[in-house]
């Protein structure tokens, strides 16, 4: 028995109503859907209940929603992810519906914490990074703009890997959210589709028959999107694979137990596991057949839908808007024109407008080694009729635009490539932040946008004020509503009237009073989670991503060594005391960003055990990062890390949730940086580096690097430390091949950009002493950022991308 005593006691005499009837329904659902009786309810009883008691208050307005959407005929946007890195769905459920209040109260009533109950919650984490976490956000903002859509995207059994430090090296273990009931999801067993793979086809009256050789089921589970105030809720529904043919009774009783339960096994592995893969299109044939599972299963879902309503298959484009979350979902279009053509028998060229009129296609890299290819032999093998169609796509598109310039064919050398074949089969492309649409147009589609001057756009990213400020930032939140009233929750544009606020002395007081109990909170739990002590006087430096070559923690943790190596030689200066905090999983197979997480690892152990330090320099790595540790570590923030090499970072979004909650960027001319530098000003943002095209031609001189290490007595220094064994006593080699890589292949300009890093972290140290200036930095950030939510960028979508309207 683990009932948990609340920390605040309850003073009402007589509770709400709100918060009785919720009381109320807990009880019931404590006994009657969990089986349990208070007395011996453990924590996961009472998150479970609560949860079925919030669900159920969804379910109304969710069929409300869905009425209406069929009651208007309006068009709905189905907005297809391999990716919905949720997190948790308690807690935003809650305050989407305003019922986070009444829940604590409802919840102390019964001697139990809310919080305690809220952080009991895995985390759905259905995806990898900055990409699915956008799908997310976007779910959020589709509801609470009462866009009538749906997410499509696949329940995996396991999402991300959970990661561990093992003598500071990365260890990967299997992550099992399903272990635990899912409070959230309906089965829709009715909701279910045959998805074939291999096979043959076959001409039978002229027609086209696919004839494929294995088939599973997808079998959908819907979980409802509940939007700001609870005024919409749309449909995230999420494919599980399932065997057509279940057990081989024959061979069991022949008693090959094994092969008996074979067709079972394939079938669930296709949505076993979420590839932790964000490094290359991984050239992995399951890979391909969930990217085709789950996209067939939504366009028939899709196809279904509308005919329930209108029968004439022309009228499609108006009332069907599919996204495709980068190239994953691409094999769309193949697949919606073989409905309308082999099944539906619409004239082909009719099919391929009709369902390019349908599609459109958001691209998030511009990285080559991202960009998906599929070996042409293997798509043959595995969607046989799909290339035929492609095949077709291409030819057609080839014969519309004769001088083409062969390298923009869909089928190239013996590949498929999926960026093309998404490109011709949309009538909209976007880049997810003005330079990353920019370099789109002149790199990557450089010849495609010649001959489609109108299809590239730029949407750039959004985050959900409502999880990323809101809910995560209750102190600053309460102080943004106590300055500038209620409604910006909802309309963030309006942070912008806190502007004339950030000159005044009594308002920069309460910001930095929210900004150290954020602090103080982190450093509580950063002390139990990983034993480190974290002042909360000193700067929290914060870089918290992926790890990869491109965004560069390599360059933050070189820099970290410089300045130690300085503070040991003047320890009587006056050092600006900082926390070098580190969040991020790198992918299992990518050897040199695993290194750069061992070696932050052994940073950190030698600097926090330097009794020189004294609190003046901590370097910080809890295991593990993901969307909730995300939600506790940046209201925490004073500074922001966003500095990856200029040209490779499409947009980024945890720089905008930074910026939201009053943490300026030290950071480079990348991504949306750019845009979010443009709006909070340059005086309250620490640029430097080169830029996207100084990039290109510094990498042209073949000595760039040497010369840059040459040139800088700090960056000589600390790659001798890293060098020498100073952070690898016992393997002092252990870095050679990372060091050697910096002087001979510095692709990603670490040892370039270095000194600029390292003289604009000098500065930075010079504001954040004045506290004035920095707190009035610090709001202006959050006063300037509105532009950022998620909501504009849905906006953009549906006026420029899908012609869809609210239904609100
Ligand atoms: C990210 N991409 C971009 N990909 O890197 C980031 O700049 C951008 O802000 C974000 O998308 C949203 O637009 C990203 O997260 C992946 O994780 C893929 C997973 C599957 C394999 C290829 C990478």
């Amino acid at each position: 028995m683990d009932t948990i005593i609340a920390h605040r006691s309850v003073d009402h005499d007589l509770p709400e109503p709100g918060v009785a009837a919720l009381q109320e329904d807990i009880d019931r659902h404590l006994k009657y859907s969990l089986g349990k009786d208070a007395a011996h309810a453990s924590i996961y009883d009472w998150r479970m209940s609560l949860s079925l008691a919030i669900r159920d208050r969804i379910v109304d307005p969710w069929f409300a929603s869905t009425r209406r959407t069929y009651e208007l005929e309006r068009k709905r946007v189905y907005y297809l992810s391999l990716e919905f890195l949720i997190g948790r769905l308690l807690g935003d459920a809650a305050v989407n519906l305003q019922l986070d209040d009444i829940a604590r109260d409802a919840l102390a009533n019964l001697n139990v914490d809310y919080e305690t109950v809220v952080h009991d919650e895995p985390d759905a984490a259905l995806g990898n990074g900055g990409l699915g976490r956008l799908a997310a956000c976007y779910l959020d903002s589709l509801s609470t703009l009462g866009c009538p859509a749906y997410g499509y995207g696949i329940r995996y059994e396991h999402g991300l890997f959970r990661q561990g430090f093992e003598g500071g090296r990365q260890v990967e273990s299997a992550e099992a959210w399903l272990s635990q009931r899912n409070a959230w999801e309906f089965e829709r067993p009715e909701a279910a589709y045959e998805i074939g793979f291999g096979g043959h086809v076959s001409k039978e009256n002229g027609a086209a028959v696919w004839h494929p050789e294995e088939t599973v089921f997808a079998s959908g589970y819907d979980t409802p999107i509940i939007g700001w105030k609870g005024r919409w809720a749309n449909t995230l529904r999420l494919w599980s694979a399932k065997p057509t043919k279940l057990f081989d009774l024959q061979k069991f009783n022949q008693g090959d137990y094994l092969a008996a339960a074979e067709t079972e096994a394939l079938a669930r592995t296709i949505s076993r596991v979420l590839y932790p893969d964000d490094t290359t299109g991984q050239g992995k044939e399951l890979r391909l057949k969930q990217e085709y599972f789950f996209t067939a299963a939504s366009v028939r879902d899709i196809v279904r839908r509308f005919k329930s309503e209108c029968s004439d298959l022309r009228q499609l484009p108006n009332r069907v808007a599919i996204q495709m979350n980068d190239t994953h979902p691409a094999i769309a279009g193949p697949e919606l024109v073989r409905i309308l053509h082999d099944d539906n028998r619409m004239e082909l060229n009719e099919a391929v407008d009709l369902s390019q009129a349908c599609l459109s296609y958001t691209n998030h890299t511009l990285l080559p080694e991202a960009l998906e290819r599929w070996p042409e032999d293997m798509m043959r093998r595995v969607l046989p009729r799909h290339m035929d169609l492609i095949e077709h796509i291409d030819a057609r598109h080839a014969r519309q635009h004769p001088g083409r310039p062969a390298h923009v064919a869909i089928i190239e050398h013996g590949a498929v490539k999926m960026g093309e074949l998404a490109f011709l089969t949309s009538h909209r492309v976007n880049g997810v932040s003005a330079l990353h649409t920019r370099l789109m147009k002149e790199s990557v589609f450089r010849d495609l946008h010649r001959l489609h001057p109108d299809r590239i756009v730029s949407q750039t990213n959004g985050v959900t004020p409502r999880r990323w400020l809101w809910s995560c930032n209750r102190p600053l939140s309460r102080l943004i509503t106590e300055t500038i009233g209620e409604g910006w929750v909802g309309d963030l544009e309006r942070l912008d009237t806190l502007t004339p606020h950030t000159d005044d002395p009594a308002f920069l007081e309460k910001f930095a009073g929210a900004k150290r109990q954020n602090k103080i909170a982190l450093s509580n739990w950063l002390k139990e989670t990983v034993g480190v002590t974290a002042d909360p006087e000193a700067m929290f430096d914060i870089q918290i991503k992926r790890i990869h070559e491109y965004k560069r923690q390599l360059m933050n943790i070189i820099e970290t060594i410089a300045l130690w190596a300085a503070i040991r030689e003047d320890p009587g200066a006056d050092w600006t005391p900082r926390v070098k905090i580190f969040g991020g999983k790198a992918a299992p197979g990518y050897a040199v960003a695993k290194e750069v997480i061992r070696l932050i690892n052994d940073v950190a152990t030698v600097i926090n055990s330097d009794p020189v330090m004294e609190g003046r320099l901590t370097v910080v790595y809890p295991p593990n990062y993901n969307v909730s540790m995300a939600e506790r570590l940046i209201p925490a923030a004073d500074l922001s890390e966003q500095i990856s090499t200029a040209g490779k970072e499409a947009s980024g979004t945890g720089n905008m949730k930074f910026a939201m909650n009053g943490a300026p960027t030290i950071g480079t001319l990348d991504g949306a940086n750019v845009e979010i530098r443009e709006r909070v000003g340059a005086d309250n943002f620490f640029l430097f580096g080169l830029t996207a095209e100084e990039v290109e031609r510094r990498r042209q001189d073949p000595d760039h690097a040497r010369e840059a290490i040459e040139a800088s007595p700090q960056l000589s220094r600390a790659l001798g430390l890293i060098a020498d064994g100073t952070f690898s006593p016992d393997e002092p080699q252990r870095y050679h091949g990372l060091v050697d890589q910096l002087y001979n292949h510095d692709y990603f300009l670490v040892c370039s950009d270095f000194d600029a890093y390292y003289a604009m972290q000098r500065h930075v140290d010079g504001v954040f002493k004045s506290r004035d200036t920095w707190f009035h930095v610090a709001a202006m950030n959050t006063a300037k950022v509105g532009w950022f939510s998620s909501d504009r960028a849905i906006r953009g979508y549906m006026e420029e991308i899908w012609e869809a309207s609210s239904a609100l």
